[in-house]
């Protein structure tokens, strides 16, 4: 039996919480499945920012490379100023190891009430590329507390960089139904807009199955809540898929939900899983966090090492305790973290593994 190495990182809030719950998940589909999944916890984040001035160590970057996956809860904390925890820990993994690709997938979950009237199932992949963009170093700040401060902050897009997403976004969607939606503003935003689009469009002469729409992002963010599943791929910038991917996971109920894998296609680093929530310190604590967006990311790391019947035995087990009744607040339940997370283990005990359906693929190249 072969062995899997995930760094986990529970990180802040209810990170702390949901990682827990996600392991045991992970750990009793690993008995079913006889796969070996080793474990190495880091108490990296916000807490060890305020004591030791890192969120993580200087090496952290090398320890996480001796890895396979890595598993991360949430960062954030009132305490710590956000540039810190997200610039101190998470970004640079993201860059390091070349997680180009950050893969959220939005889906109906039987058992989860819309905030919508009215709603026909929605499947979206949401690609947002996720080593550039708006998300940049280049800029600064100048005359710090005079009337006249100011604060430039740049844009950097590459073609190599939107053509790995382009490309990675287009093979999923000739996978699936056939259609890109491309997120743009390139009629207010004039030079790196108009380059998104333009590369955009001559990757997808590459894939002559694919139907690629490009979509003004405020037309878009309108359209995820008046028709939500008229979507099948979308392919965003780094801030735009983060922004769409919060709202067209609350449209489906919850963001609590939200799953996704920062991946490094090429296999040559760890690719990193993790909820798209943040600590959410409001509820830390309190056993309120619904573990759904952290589990379904295991689920996704499960598919990304090669255990792809593992991953939809897991991914069926949420959905069916969810179908059953058993649902944390935030999706109109009453379960609490632990509550919602014993239904889990229970579906996964009760499902046998063959008849966990396929749920989620990484497209093949
Ligand atoms: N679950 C990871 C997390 O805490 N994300 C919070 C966040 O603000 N992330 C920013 C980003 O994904 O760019």
């Amino acid at each position: 039996m072969s062995t899997d190495r995930i760094a986990v990182i529970p990180g802040d809030g209810i990170g702390h919480e949901v990682v827990p719950a996600a392991i045991a998940c992970l750990e009793r589909i690993a008995e079913h499945h006889g796969l070996g999944l080793e474990f190495t916890h880091y108490d990296w984040g916000s807490e060890r920012y305020l004591k030791r001035g890192r969120m993580m160590p200087l090496d952290g970057l090398e320890q996480l490379a001796r890895h396979d996956a890595i598993f991360l809860g949430a960062v954030g904390s009132p305490e710590v100023p956000d540039t810190e925890s997200l610039w101190g820990l998470l970004i640079p993994i993201r860059r390091e190891f070349e997680q180009y690709i950050n893969l959220r997938p939005v889906k109906t979950l039987d058992g989860v009430v819309s905030p919508l009237a009215a709603t026909d199932p929605i499947d979206i992949l949401i690609v947002r590329e996720n080593n550039e963009g708006e998300y940049s170093e280049v800029g600064g700040r100048i005359y710090r507390g005079l009337p006249h401060e100011s604060a430039v902050q740049e844009t950097v897009f590459t073609r190599h960089g939107i053509r790995r997403a382009a490309r990675y976004a287009a093979a999923l969607a000739a996978s699936r139904r056939g259609r890109l939606a491309s997120a743009t503003k390139s009629n207010g935003i004039i030079h790196t807009m108009p380059f998104w689009d333009e590369v955009v469009e001559e990757t997808l002469n590459d894939y002559p199955q694919v139907t690629l729409t490009s979509e003004l992002i405020d037309a878009m963010a309108a359209h995820l809540v008046l028709k939500p599943w008229t979507y099948d791929v979308i392919v965003a910038s780094n801030l735009f898929g983060d922004i769409l991917s919060d709202l067209a996971s609350s449209v489906t109920g919850s963001i609590g939900l939200a799953a996704s894998a920062n991946l490094n296609p090429e296999l040559r680093h760890p690719s990193l899983f993790e909820p798209v929530h943040g600590s959410a310190p409001d509820i830390a604590g309190k056993g309120l966090a619904n573990p759904i967006g952290q589990i379904w990311s295991g689920a996704m790391m499960l598919h990304h090492l090669g255990h792809a019947g593992a991953a939809a035995h897991l991914q069926t087990a949420f959905e069916s305790a969810l179908r059953n009744g058993h649902g944390t607040r935030d999706v109109g339940g009453t379960s609490t973290t632990a509550e919602f997370t014993d239904a889990v283990l229970s579906a996964i005990d009760s499902l046998a593994p063959h008849r966990a359906a396929s749920v989620l693929a990484e497209p093949c190249s």
